[in-house]
C-alpha cells in the first residue's frame, strides 16, 4: 500500500493562533479560563483543553462575573461583546484575522446602505457572529435556489459576502446565480473564502485521482473539514472523515493500493501520524507528500493577552 500526504494540511495560521493564545491564556492565568464555543471545530483539541481544566460555555451566562472568556478562531457578535462586558468579564479575542476581516466588510457594506448577501451555513458559529454585526442588514443564502427567492429588485444596493470556510465550488456556483439575478451585485476584490480553505480543497482535487481511498482528519461540525471530504467523493473516491486512527475499519482498506491522507484547518498533525503509523504497521505501507503550495502565512497573539498580564 502506498500513502499520499497531500500538503498543505491541517492547522492554518487562524487555528495556530487561536490554540497558542489559549495555551498562552493557560500558562499566565491558568486553567479556570472560560472559552466561547469550541476554540476550533475539533475533538481533540477541546479535550486536550478541557483535560487541562479549561470551560467551553455555549452562552455568556454561564461565565462567572469577572472571569476571564476567550472568544473562539470562529468569532462573535457585538451582542456576545456586550454580554460579556455587562458581566465584567475580561476578554481575549482569539478570532482569526480573516474572519474579522468578514465583520469589518458585512459593517462597512451596512454603513454603506447596502443590503448584504451572506453565503453560509446556518446556525455555523462564524455564520451567527457575522449575522451579529448588522441582522438587519443580512440574509443568509445557502444555495443557488435560494436566490431564485431573495425578495430585491433590480435597483436594491446589494453586496455579498461568503464564510470563509465554504467549498470554492459551491460558493461560486451561488455567486453565479447571484451575479446573473443581481449583475451589478458588488463584493470584496479578494473574495473570502480563505487561503488555508482553498490550498487545502485544491490539494484533495489535484490529488484524489492518483488514489483509491481518501481519509480526512477532521472533526464532523467542522466546515472545512467536511468539505475536503466531499471534494474526495466528487472525485468519486471512497472518502471518510474521521478524528483519530482508532475509527478506521478494516473493510475499507480491501483492493485499496493508495490512500490519500489530508486534514481539516483545526485538525492537529498528531492525529495523521497515528494513522499514518496503523497503515504502516498493518499493511507495510510506504509514503510520499506532495505538497501542492507553500503557505507561509503567521498571526501574531491578540494584543489584550499583554494587556491583562499587566493588570493581572
Ligand atoms: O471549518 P469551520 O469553520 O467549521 O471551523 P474549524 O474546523 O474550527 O476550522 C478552523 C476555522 C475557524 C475559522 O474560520
Ligand atoms: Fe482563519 Fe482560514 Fe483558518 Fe478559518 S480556516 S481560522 S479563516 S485561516
Amino acid at each position: 500500500m502506498e500513502i499520499i500526504l497531500a500538503n498543505p494540511r491541517g492547522f492554518c495560521a487562524g487555528v495556530n493562533m487561536a490554540i497558542d493564545c489559549l495555551d498562552e491564556a493557560i500558562r499566565m492565568f491558568g486553567s479556570e479560563i472560560y472559552v466561547y464555543h469550541e476554540i476550533v471545530h475539533n475533538k481533540y483539541v477541546v479535550e486536550r483543553f478541557t483535560k487541562q481544566g479549561v470551560t467551553f460555555v455555549n452562552d455568556v451566562s454561564e461565565v462567572p462575573e469577572g472571569s476571564i472568556l476567550l472568544y473562539s478562531a470562529h468569532g462573535v457578535s457585538p451582542e456576545i461583546r456586550n454580554q460579556s462586558r455587562e458581566r465584567k468579564l475580561q476578554t481575549i479575542d482569539a478570532t482569526c484575522p480573516l474572519v474579522t476581516k468578514v465583520h469589518l466588510e458585512a459593517i462597512r457594506y451596512a454603513r454603506g446602505g447596502y443590503h448584504i448577501l451572506l453565503i453560509g451555513h446556518e446556525g455555523h458559529d462564524e455564520v451567527i457572529g457575522t449575522m451579529g454585526e448588522a441582522p438587519e442588514s443580512i440574509t443568509l443564502v445557502e444555495t443557488p435556489e435560494e436566490v431564485a427567492e431573495l425578495p430585491f429588485g433590480p435597483d436594491d444596493k446589494l453586496a455579498y459576502l461568503t464564510q470563509t470556510t465554504l467549498s470554492v465550488t459551491e460558493a461560486g456556483a451561488v455567486i453565479d446565480a447571484l451575479v446573473e439575478r443581481y449583475p451589478h451585485i458588488e463584493s470584496p476584490p479578494k473574495g473570502d473564502i480563505c487561503y488555508a480553505t482553498t490550498n487545502r480543497q485544491d490539494a484533495i482535487s489535484q490529488l484524489a485521482p492518483q488514489a483509491d481511498l481518501v481519509l480526512v482528519l477532521g472533526s464532523q461540525n467542522s466546515s472545512n473539514s467536511r468539505r475536503l471530504k466531499e471534494i474526495g467523493e466528487a472525485v468519486g473516491k471512497p472518502s471518510y472523515l474521521i478524528d483519530t486512527a482508532s475509527e478506521l475499519r478494516p473493510e475499507w482498506f480491501e483492493g485499496i493500493n493508495t490512500v490519500l491522507i489530508s486534514a481539516g484547518a483545526s485538525a492537529p498533525e498528531v492525529v495523521v501520524e497515528e494513522v499514518v503509523d496503523h497503515l504502516v504497521k498493518t499493511f507495510n505501507a510506504t509514503m510520499r507528500e506532495e505538497v501542492i503550495r507553500e503557505e507561509h502565512v503567521h498571526f501574531p497573539l491578540p494584543k489584550e493577552l499583554r494587556r491583562l498580564q499587566v493588570t493581572n
